[in-house]
């Protein structure tokens, strides 16, 4: 999978950057819509396409796993034959959602044993289990199995996590390695930085992932409740020593302002189900700032929802509307304002990368991160 860079910026660490794939390419930094059980909630393919202008979605291995099962996925020829997503699609490992959505659960060396949040029946994970499910869906790239530490979190818990992800790595890389796509294009795998917030485990971390050499690099255990300075904080360590020949990934993060921010510290790739579940209580990102729809203020507000966005969902309905649609709970408002969310995160860091290209990112950014923060 090729990586290339097109431009950096001068005043900050920003790149602009394109990654080939097998299904296309993805014009970098980027934002990937979650499509955790393969649909972006409330959002046609057609709309994340036309609309949206989204260059890839993420799934994740859990929740198809268990759901509709890896038969099916594999009848139907693989995910983008399933879905009808016909462009780039990210997998998460699994080592996530089983941390933080499925009952009892037991982390061992082998792997993890943890119970459907469905319907209670007991599965096992590991790295060689995690690489063949994501064989199977057959997403263009996919997730190392790793363990990602909550906060705060113990400093000998933090290392030793760190060093199972390490190992568990080493797995996943074998199996990787001597297994092959079932679908007849390329699949790649990115390693995990993990290391909680400690500078000296992420140092660590962040070295031993660059040196497995892998196509890309993702950082994950970050945005789990620590202060927005120390995420920073990391990703800038972090971002320091994987290498810049590789897209680099920030994994679940994050606000519209964590995104500029971290586009400023070198970070590549970001996926977030901030701006579809959000949405669907009525929070609206907008190039001015922030709106929660179910404040009184918007109700004879007629005006459209964000007239510098291109996009008939944006500028077509106005607040009023959409503030009627979601205070009687409409599917359409749901529908409405998740378009539209994705529509501005997707024209956020569109327009980053332009800025980045054109040498005024920084100035841009600290005006956008003021406007972006702004409740309206
Ligand atoms: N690991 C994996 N997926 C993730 C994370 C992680 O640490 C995070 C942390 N923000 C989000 N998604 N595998």
């Amino acid at each position: 999978m090729k990586f290339e860079l097109k431009g950096s910026d001068k005043g900050s660490k920003a790149r602009a950057g394109v990654l080939h794939t097998d299904h296309g390419i993805i014009e970098t930094p980027i934002f990937m819509p979650v499509g955790t059980a393969g649909s972006v909630k409330a959002v046609h393919q057609r709309e994340l396409r036309d609309d949206i202008a989204a260059q890839i979605i993420l799934g994740n291995t859990y929740h198809l796993y268990l759901r509709p099962g890896l038969d099916i996925i594999q009848q139907a020829g693989g995910i983008h034959k399933f879905n009808g997503w016909e462009f780039p699609i990210l997998t998460d490992s699994g080592g996530y959602q089983v941390y933080s959505l499925s009952g009892v659960r037991k982390i061992k060396e082998e792997g993890v044993t943890f119970q459907s949040h469905i319907d209670g029946s007991k599965h096992f994970f590991s790295p060689e289990t995690a690489i063949d499910i994501q064989r199977t869906i057959g997403a263009d790239i996919i997730m190392a199995f790793d363990e990602c530490t909550p906060y705060p979190c113990d400093y000998t818990y933090a290392k030793n996590s760190m060093d199972m992800t390490h190992r568990w790595l080493e797995r996943c890389c074998n199996r990787f390695d001597n297994t092959s796509s079932h679908y007849g294009y390329e699949q790649t795998l990115f390693p995990i930085v993990q290391g909680s917030t400690y500078n000296d485990l992420r140092k660590q971390s962040a070295e031993t992932i660059a040196s497995f050499e892998r196509d890309g690099n993702a950082i994950g255990g970050l945005s789990v409740g620590e202060p927005a300075e120390m995420m920073y904080e990391m990703t800038d360590k972090v971002c320091a020593i994987l290498p810049t020949d590789k897209p680099r990934y920030l994994m679940g993060v994050g606000t519209p302002e964590n995104i500029l921010e971290c586009i400023a510290l070198g970070i590549d790739m970001f996926d977030c189900v901030m701006p579809t579940r959000n949405a669907r209580n009525g929070m609206i990102f907008t190039t001015e700032g922030i709106m929660n729809m179910r404040n009184e203020k918007w109700k004879d507000d007629f005006n459209p929802i964000d007239t510098s966005l291109g996009g008939h969902v944006s500028t077509q309905y106005s607040r009023a509307y959409l503030r009627h649609l979601i205070v009687s709970k409409e599917i359409l408002g749901a529908q409405i304002a998740s378009i539209h969310n994705l529509t501005f995160y997707l024209w956020l860091v569109t327009e980053a990368r332009n800025q980045i290209l054109q040498g005024n990112f920084v100035d841009w950014k600290n005006d956008m991160v003021k406007k972006v923060t702004t409740r309206l």
